[in-house]
């Protein structure tokens, strides 16, 4: 059956009358585009183990082996192509008054769906920021020239544009999220496994809030007790069918 049978005639009917909406995606959005995703099987991390490479300790003992991660991981990522998935909720900026797309995902694969102002929790694997004086630039070399790559500008190692474990947040960043969150009347969690904090927490502000909240995934996740409803399946082909629903 079509899991939309689970979204009620008034989850329906709320979603087509709402002005403010807001989605959270994660991994799963992007792995029909053909990326890894994190705690999957065939998960970027098994490979490796995250507290090895995606903390700031890893990367001052050294920095190398933690660019040669994102090199290879850029170069993973390069010839990807956004799914429907993305596509579908770069469509929702155009049905809705107010709608924000929180991404976990450093992919970039929102922006080039043509997302116009995704935000990027974690950073953008395109981008890097001087350890000097903290400029931060767009570098889409694949594969780099050279490991670790170094500031065009004054020579000093740069670093990847990416949060860390153990690392704050930009409080602007954090501020439209939890802002995004707070206003929504209707919020979709998309491909997480809701265990990294603090985008985790946006579904249950959402639904201290007021708003209906819809999960999308493969499998019920830690957040699922608390969503009016989770939809068991591919967010490639959920999300178009919402769009259809909403349209209808
Ligand atoms: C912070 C960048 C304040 C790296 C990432 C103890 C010590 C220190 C910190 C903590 C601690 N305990 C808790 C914390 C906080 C910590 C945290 O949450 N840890 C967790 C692991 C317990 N958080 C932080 O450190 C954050 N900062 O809190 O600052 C602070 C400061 C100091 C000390 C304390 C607090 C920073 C977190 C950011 C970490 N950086 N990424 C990089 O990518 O290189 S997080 C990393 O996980 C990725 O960004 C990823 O996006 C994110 C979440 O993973 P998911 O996106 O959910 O992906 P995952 O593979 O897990 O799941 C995929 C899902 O998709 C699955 O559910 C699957 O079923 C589904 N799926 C698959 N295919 C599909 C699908 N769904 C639909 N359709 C499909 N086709």
């Amino acid at each position: 059956m079509s899991e939309l049978k689970k979204l009620t005639g008034d989850i329906i009917s709320r979603l087509k009358s709402a002005k403010r909406i807001a989605a959270l995606t994660g991994a799963g959005v992007s792995a029909e585009s053909g990326a890894p995703t994190f705690r999957g099987e065939e998960g970027l991390w098994n490979n490796y183990r995250a507290e090895d490479l995606a903390t700031p300790e890893a990367f001052e003992r050294d920095p190398a082996l933690v660019w040669r991660w994102y090199d290879w991981r850029r170069n993973l990522i390069a010839p990807l192509k956004p799914n429907p998935g993305h596509n579908a909720l770069a469509m929702f900026e155009k049905m809705f008054e107010n709608f924000t797309l929180v991404t976990q995902n450093v992919d970039g694969l929102h922006r080039v769906a043509g997302s116009e102002n995704p935000v990027e929790m974690h950073g953008n694997i395109w981008l890097t920021r001087c350890l000097r004086d903290g400029t931060v630039k767009e570098n889409r070399e694949t594969p780099l020239k050279e490991i670790p790559p170094r500031c065009s500008d004054c020579g000093a190692m740069v670093r990847p544009h990416i949060v860390w474990f153990g690392e704050s947040l930009d409080p602007a960043v954090i501020s439209r999220a939890f802002k995004a969150a707070q206003g929504a009347e209707v919020f979709f969690v998309i491909g997480t496994s809701g265990v990294v904090q603090p985008a985790a927490s946006l579904a249950g502000l959402a639904k201290n809030n007021g708003a209906t909240v819809i999960e999308i995934n493969l499998e019920p996740t830690p957040l699922s007790y608390q969503v009016d409803a989770t939809l068991l399946g591919p967010s490639g082909r959920i999300l178009p069918e919402i769009v259809s629903v909403i349209k209808g």
